[in-house]
């Protein structure tokens, strides 16, 4: 379960993408079961998955097959609280960060992009700096997101995905969800998601 969010929630929603990836400890099944946990995060609806892929490791090779997929959401949370609730996310899936860069790992959650923008804060980069270079993150986003979305300072989805290499990316199964339909209501601040205050309008 992701921890309880607090601090102020954006006066309005913004579309995020989430990659999800695991390659230990039965990763499919953490993929999937981040999948749906996603769907309870607070202020926020997941509008689309896309499906399950294997692909091959980028980074060290003497570790196994990814699973990835990723997650298109509306949000009211501000990115530091939407990645916070993720980070729980990761732990509560048994994540452990032996600080090796690109290592194995049972489940993983990266902010892809968060809107329109294009920061560079500590601990958190928008857009994920690797999204343009990344088959098993470009292939997956291509399925939910609009062919002509543009990532701030990297370039239009098409044209990176032209580019990039796809072999080792292999589709899988869809993840079986119930969505909610509709999107989120612009007004809908659940109290219990930033500890029974009002939703203020958010600073970032
Ligand atoms: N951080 C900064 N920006 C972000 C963001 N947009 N989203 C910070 C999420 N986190 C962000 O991440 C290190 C720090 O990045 C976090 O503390 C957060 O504050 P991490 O998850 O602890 O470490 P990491 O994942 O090992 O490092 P890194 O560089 O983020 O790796 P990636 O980019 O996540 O790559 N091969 C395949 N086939 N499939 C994969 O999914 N994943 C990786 C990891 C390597 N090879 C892979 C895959
Ligand atoms: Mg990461």
């Amino acid at each position: 379960m992701a921890e309880p969010v607090t601090g102020p929630l954006l006066a309005r929603a913004e579309t995020v993408y989430i990659g999800l990836g695991a390659n230990l400890d039965d990763p499919r099944r953490h993929v999937e079961r981040a999948a749906d946990a996603l769907t309870r995060l607070p202020a926020s609806r997941v509008t689309q998955v896309s499906r399950l892929y294997r692909t091959a490791p980028v980074g060290p090779a003497d570790q196994p097959d990814y699973i990835n997929a990723v997650a298109r959401l509306d949000t009211r949370l501000a990115p530091r609280a939407l990645l916070a609730a993720l980070q729980a996310l990761e732990r509560a899936h048994g994540r452990v960060r032996d600080g090796t860069r690109w290592g194995p790992r049972t489940l993983d959650l990266d902010i892809l992009m968060f809107g329109a923008r294009h920061v560079a804060w500590p601990g958190l980069t928008l857009p994920h700096p690797q999204a343009r270079r990344r088959a098993f993150v470009l292939v997956p986003l291509a399925e939910v997101a609009p062919p002509g979305l543009d990532i701030p300072g990297q370039g239009r989805l098409s044209a990176l995905l032209a580019a990039v290499p796809k072999q080792g990316v292999a589709p899988l199964a869809p993840i079986p969800l119930q969505l909610p339909a509709g999107p989120l209501p612009a007004d809908q601040a659940p109290d219990a998601a930033c500890d029974g205050k009002s939703p203020r309008a958010a600073l970032s």
